[in-house]
Formats: C-alpha cells, sequence, structure tokens
C-alpha cells in the first residue's frame, strides 16, 4: 500500500465568477443546457449575480466571443453550450470542426478554464437525450467540469 499526493479540485462554486455563452442556433435544446449549466453551479454554491449568459448566432460564433470574454479578465470560467444537429449539408462539419478548435484555442491561449458543452448529434432526438433526458445534461456536466478545473488550477 502507498499514498501519492494528489491535487484535485473540489465541486464548490462560492465566489466564483462564470460567463455562460450559448448558441441561439437550435434554442430548444440549448436552453436545457444552459439551465442545466445554471443549477449546477448555484447548487455547488455559486450566486446568480456572479452568473452572466451571453447569447451569439451559432456554435460558430462561440470562439470568437470566448475570446473576447477570456480577454476582459473578468471571469473564473466560461462556459460554452451550443447544439449542432447533423443535416443533409456538409455545414455540420466545418461548424463542428470550427467550433472546437477554436473553443480549445482559445483556453489554451488565455489560459482560462473554457468547458466545451457543445452538442454535436445526428439528429434532434440525440440531442434532446444529451439536453436532460436520460443521457444527462451536458451542460451541467460542462459547468462540474469548468468548477473542477477552477479550483484544481488554484492549487498549482
Ligand atoms: N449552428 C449551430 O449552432 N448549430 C447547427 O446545427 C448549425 N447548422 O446546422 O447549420 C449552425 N449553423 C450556423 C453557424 O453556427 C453560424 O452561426 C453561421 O454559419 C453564421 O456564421
Amino acid at each position: 500500500m502507498y499514498t501519492v499526493r494528489t491535487i484535485e479540485g473540489q465541486l464548490n462554486a462560492r465566489g466564483v465568477k462564470i460567463a455562460i455563452v450559448a448558441s441561439r442556433f437550435n434554442d430548444f435544446v440549448v436552453q436545457h443546457l444552459i439551465d442545466g449549466a445554471v443549477d449546477c453551479l448555484v447548487r455547488h454554491g455559486a450566486s446568480l449575480d456572479d452568473i452572466s449568459v451571453i447569447r451569439v448566432p451559432g456554435a460558430y460564433e462561440l470562439p470568437l466571443l470566448c475570446k473576447k470574454l477570456a480577454e476582459r479578465a473578468q471571469y473564473h470560467g466560461i462556459i460554452a453550450l451550443g447544439a449542432v444537429i447533423r443535416g443533409a449539408t456538409p455545414h455540420f462539419d466545418y461548424v463542428c470542426a470550427e467550433a472546437s478548435k477554436g473553443i480549445a484555442q482559445v483556453a489554451l491561449q488565455s489560459g482560462l478554464p473554457i468547458g466545451f458543452g457543445l452538442l454535436t448529434t445526428d439528429n434532434l432526438e440525440q440531442a434532446i437525450e444529451r439536453a436532460g433526458a436520460h443521457a444527462g445534461n451536458k451542460g451541467a456536466e460542462t459547468a462540474a467540469a469548468v468548477l473542477e478545473t477552477i479550483r484544481v488550477m488554484e492549487q498549482l
């Protein structure tokens, strides 16, 4: 048996300021992700006054707004939320690729925890399943991941 020093973040949202950047496209799904994220933050001690929701047209616009918000240095973390649902055109692949690459790039360049809560699904049913139905709520999961990352980074 051995003991190893482990550094890990607690899910404590007290005093944490969070920006939620969410796309309007497929709002029927995205609103449930926002609700899940806010619920998770508040249940872990965040104040509603410390949470801002910023809406953008579609998932493609998420990285730009994440970058703008990261530059303002006003938030401890950002939660990016959206839903890209595969249609009959290759647009899906371009939007998913640019949104995911862009969000990762902003997180690495800014050093700010940015959660990736973008659903990329084949159909609406799969999106609904991940927005509060039987596959959980990706908005809440992303909020928890951002909180844990903020808290683990504080300890390094
Ligand atoms: N944006 C989404 O967030 N989800 C989608 O499913 C989607 N589809 O299917 O096209 C989508 N497109 C819009 C895109 O994100 C941009 O807003 C648009 O291209 C203007 O820049």
